[in-house]
């Protein structure tokens, strides 16, 4: 749309140009040596015009109160918990940027190199309770706003999550923004501000899940800054016309141009002053600063389109696991990409640094390939418009990123059409032909004539319509892969990058086994365990969380009844606080003197709930046939599920709707509930999980060997003393030789058998009836309606019977066999507790901490930066 404005019209508004000035005395001058002098010398003085940190509990009252008056325009007298948190909310933020000033002030002094993550998802879920305990500030808080007549644990529950993205690989990211500044290294997260989050989940009276919007910034956000003054133009389609001076450079101009806008939140360290920064963008449409573009007479025309530039940062793409090729997707990621690379070049370029040092400043972490475009799109900014040559550029680029990969399911590997990715980002798209033509060629070199090896490795996927394979684009361009559990990084090694390997060498190909933050995934979540521990080890608890392995120093006081009685009572409190959760949210009576056994993930066939809901069905059918005088010894049992399924997913729908409609017949049944108790509990959520880790006996992780990936709830409830039932699969297996393969119950077929388990069930199908009779009857009894009357499970009860591509006809009788080995164990409790006792003390390796170090020392070569 062109402006029928004439530039010179009266009246018409301009933007002003902003004149920027330093506060007189307020920062420091370079002087000719560049050295930097502070103003009358003294850099205190400077540092005196900083506002200090609220620390009594007169300065918190004072703070709350002025902003229930100020920043809320409300009465003393007309508050709610809502407006209390937002009160306390807002007075914690401008203590957290007191340090967060403080922190980029660091970097911009010591200009050390930096890291950046750039991921799709941060799911941070709530982040007062977590402020508080970084800012060292929790109970000050507490006191000051009793003082004020409100209770801390209502207002903390007045915030909604955060959920900014679908499951572990956005909660990783959060976690290792926690590590990063908990260990004070320079590293800064970029992302989207979705203003819808994840869907909230419903289920209706027949068991369907249904999605609602989550309008997560309707009651403002008080931990983000809005960065007006941070914008970046951003282009779509258009032409893209190479020059033909032989350069390679090319024009892009023309299409559809939107801004992003910064937005950022604060990420406080634990026990420390280093408060990094999670730069999320919003799209604008481009009108909005540029009043000059609207069309006379065709205001409505400009006011639609600017609802299209908002479109892209509207909403988080519900899917993992599935690659969809969606055009609003790929603008996402392009938006991403380029305004986090042009944020990262304005600071590189404030240095005067010669471009080829770029990498030795700059790291950037692509958190699995939603972020590939990056790479393309930083050989655009180097060679048409920093006129790099060719070979310069592809040097600087892959020595700057680094790539994650989170799954070899086939298909969730990212591909995008040709014809797409031509129309979207023309200028990309010639860039990928030519790095994929360079880099056949040296294959070609190093291969003569391996024309299947050719195909196998080329960006490009023949077919109609070709497509672009993210993947191979990450890991040409990037300095090292990772994966992120032994298991799964050999997989990557040996499976779907395997030819790279043969090709670029092994050292490039690693592992960074996952972590978790043991701040909030075990302090936060669980405060009486964390304060036992603290009693206990008789250390400060700001130096266990912060290494992790002084857990270890617990082992001893696992043969002491006193402290395993009072282990297994706050295990037994947990119990009761999630009882009184579902109480309360869901209006439902749980028992807590069973066993409390769960599966909380992504709903999704190979993560099997499918399999563990077949075995609650096989345990009732048994308690249906067992004398009263058998049913005396079995010890009752709670089996808790929690997850989302992709919308469009439906037989991750259809196992939702089974799981709930098991539910109300045993939970029904006089027969068996006093055995066997069944929850699904709608919504999971970073909240919710906090409620059902620590309660947890026994958790389930029971993927198909070599399909998931890593996995990280399996070690939040290790640390908090659950133990696992899982297959040999992801980090279950470090888990299991950090904390001992006894305290571990492992079930099920291994990685190399799948494989052949799979061919066999294609090409010599052996009927269900003969190879499980037990997986048989369950099925059986489904299908006659024990559960609903009709045939709706049908295409459920398909996948196992017909392909059966998760193998749970291969593994149902040994996952009996397991649950009935936790049953046995169960039943000594003395020792069930020794095991979670040892369990918890041997979690120490998957700290996030230790995570985020291995990436900074041995991937992004970046230092602790600390001050004073
Ligand atoms: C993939 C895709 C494919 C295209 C469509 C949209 C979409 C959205 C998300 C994803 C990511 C799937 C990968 C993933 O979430 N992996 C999980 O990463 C965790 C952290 O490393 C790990 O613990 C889980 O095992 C792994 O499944």
């Amino acid at each position: 749309m062109t402006s029928t404005i004439d530039p010179k019209t009266i009246g018409r508004p301009i933007r002003p140009r902003r004149h920027v000035r330093t506060l007189t005395g307020y920062l420091p001058e370079t002087d000719a040596a560049g050295k930097e002098q502070w103003p009358r010398g003294e850099e205190e003085v400077w540092r005196a015009g900083i506002r200090g940190l609220d620390k009594t509990v007169d300065d918190i009252t004072k703070s709350v109160v002025n902003h229930v008056q100020t920043s809320l325009a409300r009465q003393a007298y007309n508050i709610d918990d809502l407006g209390a948190y937002q009160a306390a909310a807002l007075s914690v933020r401008d203590n957290l940027l007191v340090n967060w000033n403080e922190t980029q002030l660091n970097y911009t002094k010591k200009n050390p190199k930096r890291a950046y993550y750039l991921s799709l998802e941060f799911l941070m879920g709530r982040t007062l309770d977590n402020a508080l305990l970084n800012l060292g500030l929790k109970d000050e808080y507490k006191d000051g706003v009793q003082k004020l007549g409100f209770s801390i644990e209502d207002i903390l529950d007045k915030e909604r999550d955060a959920a900014l993205g679908n499951g572990g690989l956005g909660r990783l990211a959060a976690c290792y923004l926690d590590s990063g500044s908990s260990t004070e290294l320079p590293l800064w997260g970029y992302g989207l501000r979705y203003k819808y989050g994840i869907f909230q989940q419903l289920i209706s009276p027949e068991g369907n899940q249904l999605e609602a919007p989550d309008p997560w910034l309707d009651n403002q956000n008080p931990w983000e800054l809005p960065r007006l003054d941070v914008t970046y133009e951003i282009r779509f389609y258009g032409r893209s016309e190479r020059s033909h001076d032989g350069s390679g450079r090319a024009v892009w101009a023309g299409g559809q141009e939107v801004v992003a806008v910064a937005y950022d939140v604060m990420i406080p360290g634990y026990g420390t002053k280093t408060t990094n920064n999670l730069r999320l963008w919003e799209s604008r449409s481009k009108r909005g600063f540029d009043l000059n573009s609207f069309n006379a007479g065709n205001y409505e025309g400009a006011v639609e389109s600017s609802n299209s530039a908002d479109a892209i940062t509207s909403v988080l793409y519900p899917n993992d696991h599935t690659s969809f090729g969606k055009e609003l997707r790929l603008k996402q990621q392009y938006f991403w990409t380029a305004a986090s690379l042009a944020d990262i070049m304005r600071r590189f370029k404030n240095q005067n640094k010669p471009l080829a040092q770029f990498p030795d400043f700059v790291a950037i972490q692509l958190n699995d390939t939603h972020p590939t475009l990056a790479i393309p799109e930083l050989m655009r900014i180097l060679i048409d418009e920093e006129d790099l040559t060719w070979d310069q550029a592809w040097t600087i680029v892959t020595n700057t990123f680094f790539y994650t990969n989170h799954t070899v399911l086939p298909e969730a590997l990212e591909k995008w059409p040709v014809p797409l990715l031509e129309h979207v980002l023309p200028r990309h798209l010639q860039i990928i032909y030519d790095i994929n033509l360079f880099f056949l060629q040296a294959v070609e070199k190093k291969y003569p004539g391996d024309r299947e090896r050719l195909a196998r490795m080329s960006l490009i996927e023949e077919g109609q319509p070709k497509q672009v394979r993210m993947a191979h684009l990450a890991a040409i361009g990037s300095r090292k892969v990772n994966g992120v559990a032994e298991l799964h990084s050999d997989l990557v090694r040996t499976t779907i990058l395997k030819d790279f390997v043969e090709f670029e060498g092994l050292s490039k190909y690693s592992n960074v086994t996952n972590g978790i933050t043991p701040r909030r995934w075990l302090d936060q979540c669980n405060p009486e365990l964390s304060a036992l521990i603290t009693k206990t080890l008789a250390v400060d608890k700001n130096v266990w969380l912060k290494d992790l392995k002084l857990l270890k120093g617990l082992i001893p006081h696992a043969e002491d009844a006193d402290f395993r009685k009072a282990w297994a009572a706050i295990k037994q409190r947990n119990k009761e606080r999630l009882a009184a959760h579902v109480q309360s949210t869901l209006g439902l009576t749980v028992r807590t003197d069973a066993m409390f056994d769960v599966q909380i993930k992504r709903i999704h066939e190979y993560k099997r709930q499918t399999l563990n809901i077949l075995g609650v069905i096989h345990r009732y059918l048994t308690l249906k046939v067992m004398t009263p005088e058998e049913k005396a010894k079995v010890n009752p049992r709670v089996v808790f599920f929690a997850g989302k399924a992709a919308p469009a997913y439906y037989i991750a729908k259809l196992t939702i709707r089974l799981i709930v409609n098991v539910a109300k017949v045993i939970n029904g049944d006089p027969d068996t509930k006093d055995y066997l108790q069944l929850y699904f509990l709608p919504d999971y959520s970073v909240s919710l999980a906090e409620v059902l880790i620590p309660a947890s006996d026994i958790s389930q992780h029971i993927s198909t060997a070599g399909t998931e990936a890593s996995g990280t709830s399996n070690m939040k409830f290790c640390l908090n003393g659950g133990l696992l039932l899982g297959t040999v699969d992801g980090a279950n297996i470090e888990i299991a030789e950090e904390v001992g393969e006894s305290n571990v119950f492992f079930f099920g077929h291994l990685t190399p058998a799948v494989e052949d388990l799979r061919y066999q069930h294609l090409y010599h199908p052996v009927p269900i009836e003969e190879k499980c009779p037990a997986l048989a009857n369950v099925l059986n009894q489904i299908s006659s309606g024990l559960f609903g009357n009709d045939d709706i499970y049908e295409p459920l009860l398909n996948t196992i019977r017909q392909n059966d591509y998760y193998l749970l006809s291969d593994d149902f009788d040994s996952y009996i066999a397991a649950l009935a080995m936790v049953d046995e164990a169960y039943q000594d409790k003395e020792e069930w507790i020794k095991k979670s006792i040892n369990t918890t003390a041997n979690m120490g390796k998957f700290s996030s901490d230790r995570a985020i170090l291995e990436y900074a020392e041995s991937f992004w070569n970046i230092e602790p930066t600390p001050f004073k």
